[in-house]
């Protein structure tokens, strides 16, 4: 087997990945704390309570623990209900903590991307109709223009919406985030606002401080038809367009197609810096006449490969090439992975889907598509939205129990260490971390076996 290094550019930033309703604790006041009190919403019952216990200085042990793994950046959100706990009411106490928060990661040289919406509004946003009502996008660039004047000076990376498709479709279409509908119509009218909502701020941001460089993470999915794929190939277009292609094609086009519905949103367009790519699973799609509030759209795990727990797809690190070739051809914009992961108690998977993930990252690198950065989702154990602290949605590098705050290294941990440190993945590393997969995921010749010359007479 031939030794090889596969060396990420320098000044490549590696990271983690956290959002504030997962990981800080003690949230009352946001949409999911209403949610969690209904009966059913969340895996036995749970409420993200404690989480992992950052709103009370927690953040400070576990950005030691990232500091120790070599990571250089930190992907983390700001929660609007503690900012903005009541209409035009900003809680300065609460600025502060993120101020602190960010001074600590600097402290760490570790280099901060600022997330400002992650799946959660405030109650008063939420009880006045969320991102449904249209009033929303001008009262959240309000709230980004009071986190820009405060915490700008020491913010250079900013992701202005999380996973929008996924926030639309998990809570207008689906059901399983708040507000629990299923209504495609409303599903896209959300999808539009929060479009809205992004590009006023990406100008509040700009206004403040024009050397923001602003980007949004889309999460994206890989797709294969089911069977017949002559059949259902349409499916999976729709899907594709719907989920993976809208948002983005409306940033460089301006017009925010879905099915044969277009909305001119001229002033979308080029509203990015950067591009983030939020990754982690291949679906099988089909027609299925029994679910007509899905537009009889289904989406169903491939039998075989990397299987997590159910309800997930296919787990399939090699998608991360092609979904950051078709972003870096469509919006040829800089792009960050700002998250990559797997549900894993026990790290059987973590250690190959860290391999895997990164030998498809290292490929697009080499194709000359511009990834600067590559966040894993996540750095400890956290409150996973409607599965709860369910044990089979751990996605930590280290453990943590919500009931005793213990954290517990996972070995995937050693190994992301070690590749941050080295800014490379080593064959090496392939050999001590997932021994059984070296061979068939660097196949190679045995050219360092000795060679015997015929002796001379
Ligand atoms: O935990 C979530 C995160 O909030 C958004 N992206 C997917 C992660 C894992 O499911």
């Amino acid at each position: 087997m031939v030794d090889f290094t596969l060396t990420f550019p320098p000044g490549f930033m590696w990271g983690t990945a956290t959002s504030a309703h997962q990981v800080e604790g003690g949230n009352t006041n946001n949409n999911w704390a209403a949610w969690e009190q209904q009966p059913g919403r969340i895996f036995g019952g749970q409420r993200a309570g404690r989480a992992c216990d950052w709103w009370r200085g927690r953040y400070a042990e576990d950005f030691d623990r990232a500091a120790a793994l070599h990571q250089n950046a930190h992907r983390f959100s700001v929660e609007w209900s503690r900012i903005e706990p009541e209409r035009g009411k900003i809680d300065r106490a609460a600025l502060r903590f993120y101020a602190e928060m960010i001074a600590a990661l600097r402290a760490r040289h570790m280099e901060p991307l600022l997330t400002l919406h992650h799946f959660t509004n405030p109650l008063w946003i939420e009880e006045d109709g969320g991102w449904l009502n249209p009033q929303t996008v001008r009262r959240f660039a309000h709230f980004v223009r009071v986190v820009a004047e405060e915490l700008g000076a020491d913010v250079t990376l900013w992701c202005t919406i999380n996973e929008p498709m996924v926030y639309a479709t998990q809570g207008y279409l689906l059901g399983r985030f708040p507000p629990g509908e299923r209504n495609l119509g409303h599903a896209l009218r959300v999808a539009e606002h929060l479009l809205r909502g992004h590009v006023a701020a990406y100008h509040a941001l700009k206004e403040v401080r024009p050397d923001a460089q602003i980007g949004l993470a889309k999460h994206q999915i890989s797709l294969v038809p089911g069977r017949p794929a002559w059949l259902h190939q349409p499916a999976l277009m729709l899907v594709r367009q719907m989920f993976n292609r809208a948002f983005i094609l409306a940033l460089t086009t301006g017009e925010l197609r879905f099915l044969r519905r277009s909305i001119a949103v001229p002033e979308a367009r080029a509203t990015f810096d950067w591009v983030g790519l939020n990754y982690y699973y291949r679906f099988r799609v089909g027609f299925n006449l029994l679910r007509p509030r899905q537009a009889f759209i289904e989406q169903t795990r491939p039998r075989q490969g990397l299987l997590g727990p159910p309800g997930v797809g296919e787990i399939w690190p090699e998608g991360l090439f092609e979904q950051i070739r078709w972003l870096a051809e469509r919006t040829d914009r800089p792009i960050y992975i700002t998250e990559h992961g797997v549900p894993d108690a026990d790290d059987s998977l973590r250690p190959l889907v860290l391999v895997r993930g990164l030998r498809s990252v290292w490929r697009a690198i080499n194709f000359n598509y511009p990834v600067r950065g590559y966040f894993f989702w996540t750095l400890v154990d956290n409150f996973e939205w409607a599965e709860g602290y369910d044990p089979r949605f751990r996605f930590g590098l280290f453990g943590c129990d919500p009931q005793t705050q213990r954290r517990i290294p996972r070995r995937s941990a050693e190994l992301y260490g070690e590749i941050c440190a080295a800014n490379a993945l080593t064959m090496d590393m392939v050999r001590r971390y997932v021994p059984e997969h070296a061979d068939a995921l660097f196949p190679g010749v045995p050219v360092q076996r000795e060679v015997r010359l015929p002796a001379r007479r």
